[in-house]
């Protein structure tokens, strides 16, 4: 047998040392993740959030810190547990991405815990795939390549290997990954502790954005974060607040309550008194659709001839957050701000609120909440319970007889929920209705597909103009029968939208709307839900153009039915009795009647944009810094109402 077969070169031998030795895997581990956490990076297309130098230090050390651990174990654990460590990775990566593309936000806990509801999204996940996504696996798809051929390398190659086995002694294991360890901490707390004490001060304890946290922990640092922050919320609403923090809520809805009690005695509180009230949510309208056309045809039209005798809110916001039409729900029946990560509704379903459907109740109305779909989904079944309502009909109730996208028809939703609202109940009665139909990926059969949408043919924007088409006449049914059976002069109807339809392509609305459109414009086109109030006489029908929020419903309603809320925790107004409004979305953006604000990607005050309401025109940012403390601090406000269960505690301190 030739010597030469036997004993491998010295350069080879020294190759398979090292490809033996504890560093070289990890090593390809390491760069493996940083490319994946780079082209995570690439795809999410954020304004302002480019990624630094630091921000790669930042990465590279939290990813020590997340895999130091592998350094300690025995040769084949190790590279099981790199192995392993990858599929984790990758996947968590990935499914941020996919999450991301259609939320604009990262997975955060809370969001893990409705993870019934991801999975629910199949349909508009698919839209979201892109095939060059491949690239994260393809790792994975080598490694299964490469075990393959291990498996058929010849023996003697395996012998070579395995002369170079590498036994380090447990000492230097435990050495070289605790130095992993301390590298990892130093590498990431390092830099974050400087962009805490530099650009980003106050953004740990504002908690705004989960971007803007991002964008100074990277991703892995975030989710780490995301994972303190959880825990300590748990801990701290069950310990409580400083007394000072605790009297800015005090003052905050006294005044409010002043402000209600005042409003009571204008001619327009109770004018409606004993009145049914329909509040109807549609998924996915926003107002950029009311009263436009498409090849000659209504995009609304039923929402465009109820508008001839309603009053309509032009400059009408939706506040939401994470928890999307749980947070619409959560704006227009509890009054108060979502919170920046996750929904109230599967957060704090137990803690104490005011709403709609609790007050009116208490009035003697019969409260029924009705959405064709899971009843655990966004925790509806719970929070609706513990929102006092008589009866919460959901998917189990409904005969799907016209099956579209999710679930049933918004047409044929409509009119089984009526039937069980008339069928079996008294009036005066409350009824939320909640559609679906127009929700992403807004595929609608041919058969049931009237508007010719033109240029957007087959594309995801025509797809959604045919889809609130398509709600919109559901509605005109629904409002022709309210008038068939006697019921649409004795009832408030109140019918808006619950968030934007994700779309975000700024080219689709100028095209549809013929025009150019400025950040301005895009901004408020995203923001902008329409928001329509008939009243059971048609009295004060109109355009409103002050600006408008989802909180104002609850007290807008309770107002017109004379019900005082001087004792009650909203945070909106009174839309007929209040003015100078500053309406504060959930991102921080506000709009009063003079100023529009537009927080920047990376949330310091100064980099966002602040503009003349009235021209459009962008200002000195300095103008908008009075109302933009005023917002933060009543966004502050009711996050601390919500997660330390203050009405509660409120409510026995006024006693
Ligand atoms: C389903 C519906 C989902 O019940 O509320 O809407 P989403 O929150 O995804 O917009
Ligand atoms: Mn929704």
């Amino acid at each position: 047998m030739s010597k030469r077969f036997n004993t491998p070169s010295y350069t080879s031998s020294r190759y398979i040392k090292w490809r033996s030795s504890r560093y070289f895997y990890y090593l390809i581990f390491v760069i493996l993740m940083i490319l994946k956490l780079g082209y995570f990076h690439s795809q999410l297309n954020a304004r302002n959030i480019d990624m630094n130098f630091l921000d790669y230090v930042i990465s590279f050390g939290s990813l020590l810190l997340v895999s130091f651990w592998v350094l300690w174990l025995p040769q084949r654990a190790r590279m099981i547990a790199l192995i392993v460590l990858d599929v984790l990775l990758s996947a968590l990566i990935y499914a941020d991405l996919v999450y991301y593309r259609y939320f604009q936000d990262f997975i955060t806990i809370p969001v893990l815990l409705q993870a019934g509801q991801l999975s629910s999204v199949d349909d508009s996940i698919f839209s979201l795939l892109r095939f060059a996504d491949l690239w994260f696996f393809a790792d994975l798809l080598l490694l299964a390549v490469y075990s393959v051929c291990v498996l058929l390398l010849s023996k003697r190659t395996v012998r070579a290997r395995s002369a170079h086995k590498e036994y380090a002694p447990k000492w230097q294991r435990f050495l070289s990954g605790t130095l992993a360890l301390v590298i990892g901490a130093v590498l990431t707390f390092g830099p974050i502790e400087f962009y805490n004490r530099t650009w980003a001060v106050g953004l740990f304890t504002g908690n705004w954005w989960n971007l803007s946290l991002y964008n100074v922990t990277g991703l892995l640092g975030f989710h780490g974060y995301d994972l303190y922050r959880y825990n300590k919320e748990r801990q701290n609403s069950q310990a409580g607040l400083t007394d000072e923090e605790m009297n800015e809520v005090k003052q905050y809805f006294d005044h409010k309550q002043q402000q209600a009690l005042k409003a009571a005695s204008s001619d327009t509180f109770g004018q409606y008194k004993g009145k049914n009230v329909m509040l109807v949510q549609v998924e996915a309208l926003m107002n950029f659709v009311i009263n436009k056309s498409i090849n000659g045809q209504e995009v609304t039209p039923h929402l465009n001839a109820l508008m001839k005798d309603s009053l309509y809110f032009k400059n009408f916001y939706h506040q939401t957050g994470q928890g999307r039409t749980s947070d619409a729900d959560l704006s227009a029946n509890i009054s108060l701000h979502p919170l920046p990560t996750g929904s109230v509704f599967t957060r704090y379903p137990d803690h104490m609120y005011d709403s709609l459907p609790s007050v009116l109740g208490e009035q003697g109305y019969y409260t029924g909440a009705y959405h064709a779909y899971e009843s655990s989904f966004w925790n509806r079944y719970t929070m609706y319970s513990h929102m006092g309502y008589d009866e919460f009909m959901s998917k189990n109730e409904y005969t799907i007889d016209e099956p579209i996208g999710w679930s049933l028809g918004d047409n044929s939703f409509f009119r089984q929920s009526l039937d069980q609202l008339t069928g079996t109940h008294e009036e005066p009665f409350y009824s939320f209705m909640i559609t679906l139909t127009s929700h992403h990926p807004y595929t609608l059969p041919e058969s049931i597909q009237e508007l010719d949408v033109g240029q957007f043919n087959g594309t995801l924007f025509g797809d959604y103009l045919q889809a609130v088409h398509y709600s919109d006449a559901a509605l005109g049914e629904l409002i022709e029968r309210l008038k068939k059976e006697g019921l649409w002069e004795n009832t408030l109807f109140m019918v808006y939208g619950d968030h934007d339809n994700s779309l975000k392509e700024q080219s689709n609305y100028e095209a549809f709307l013929g025009k150019r459109i400025d950040e301005l414009q895009m901004h408020q086109i995203m923001n902008q839900v329409p928001l329509l109030l008939h009243l059971p006489d048609g009295a004060r029908s109109g355009v409103y153009l002050e600006p408008a929020g989802q909180m104002d419903i609850a007290p807008t309603l309770l107002h017109l039915l004379g019900i005082p809320t001087d004792s009650k925790y909203f945070m909106g107004n009174d839309l007929l009795n209040s003015r100078n409004r500053m309406v504060v979305l959930r991102t921080g953006a506000f709009a009063t009647r003079e100023l529009y604000y537009i927080p920047s990607d990376d949330y310091r005050f100064e980099h966002g944009g602040c503009y003349d309401a009235e021209s459009g025109e962008q200002t000195n940012v300095n103008a908008c810094e009075a109302t933009f403390d005023k917002a933060k601090n009543q966004l502050s406000i009711s996050d601390r109402v919500i997660t330390y269960d203050l009405i509660a505690k409120l409510r026995d301190s006024s006693k």
